[in-house]
């Protein structure tokens, strides 16, 4: 795979594509990050982003990971003492998933974000952006039901620590995308450059396959998830025999999470996939590519419960190391 291949592989956006371009056809010394929030332990959306950061570290970037303890306490995630520990077990949990230690920066946010620079930077951009674009920015990122104050103020400083990480690409979940659109807009204003994007995708519910999988209602899968609760809540998981499954009734649109997560999950960290089955099934399925699974499954020959018994073991593989770190 060609390192612009490898860098946007499972990419839902990229913005733009030439700026990738650039950025793939010299990858040393480049910066691309990804922020988080310290909350709960790490889950499969972490995951998803860290999947696309462990490609970019393949092709050569150095990467940053953002413990945005400040950003946490802004959208009420608890007090500073309980946010500050939850980044340091997120951290350890990281590295047990595969980040690369040597390769991986980890900044918490409170260690920039306080200096006074950094702070009349911050009221710049305020001066430059409206309260309801501030408010559509954190549609789906904000927590609770109003939006506070503290919520305004928080997809402005996401879009200084770009500038202040001195990162050149940016990453996210397709959550993130208008923060990174007003970063792109009301940057330059400060005489900064718009920073280039790339997102990757949500994936669905898990026991419904509609809207999409969070760790705050539904069905996630996380690092606290014993062998037996990924068994269970994958059983139990949406897998018609279709990528592309019918809207509900009432005209919601609906994904197959099963394959998602072979797609987003399990084919970029196993080389492949062997769906065991006994002789009399006709034995074990065999996989290089996410495509031939889902050819194999929209044709009837491989059946969703033997995907599903195939996807709880690989997750199970994904998870352990990390487990083993809450365990500890
Ligand atoms: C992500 C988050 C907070 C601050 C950031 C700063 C720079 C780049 C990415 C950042 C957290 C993210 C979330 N908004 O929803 O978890």
């Amino acid at each position: 795979m060609d390192a612009y291949d490898l860098i946007t592989r499972n990419a839902s956006e990229v913005v733009t594509e030439d700026e990738v371009r650039a950025l793939a056809d010299d990858p040393d010394g480049k910066r691309a990050y990804v922020g988080y929030e310290p909350s709960g332990v790490l889950h499969i959306g972490h995951m998803l982003t860290a999947n696309k950061l462990i490609d970019l570290q393949d092709a050569g970037f150095e990467v940053v990971v953002l413990l945005a303890d400040v950003h946490a306490y802004l959208n009420g995630k608890g007090t500073f003492e309980e946010i500050r520990e939850t980044a340091e077990r997120m951290k350890e949990q990281f590295i047990a998933y595969g980040l690369d230690e040597s390769q991986t920066e980890f900044v918490l946010g409170s260690e920039f974000q306080l200096d006074e620079s950094y702070v009349l930077d911050l009221h710049a951009l305020e001066l430059e952006t409206t309260l309801s674009r501030a408010e559509r920015a954190m549609a789906e990122i904000k927590s609770g039901e109003s939006v506070t104050v503290a919520q305004a103020v928080y997809p402005i400083m996401q879009a200084l620590d770009i500038v202040y990480l001195d990162v050149d690409l940016a990453i996210g979940g397709m959550e993130q995308r208008k923060v990174h659109m007003l970063a792109r807009d009301t940057l330059p204003s400060i005489n900064e450059d718009a920073p280039t994007c790339m997102h990757t995708p949500l994936i669905a519910d898990l026991a419904t396959g509609i809207g999409k999988m969070s760790s705050s209602k539904g069905v996630t899968i996380s690092m606290e998830d014993t062998t037996e609760d990924i068994e269970a809540k994958v059983n139990d998981a949406f897998c018609p025999p279709t990528a592309d499954p019918e809207p509900t009734d009432d005209g919601e649109a609906r994904e197959n999470p099963v394959l998602q997560i072979f797609e987003y999950h399990v084919f970029p960290r196993f080389e492949r996939v062997v769906v065991e089955r006994p002789d009399k099934y006709g034995g074990n399925l065999e996989y290089d590519d996410y495509e031939s699974l889902e050819a194999d499954l929209e044709s009837g020959e491989l059946h969703p419960l033997d995907a599903k018994g195939a996807l709880s073991g690989y997750l199970d593989e994904l998870i352990a190391p990390g487990r083993e770190k809450i365990d500890a």
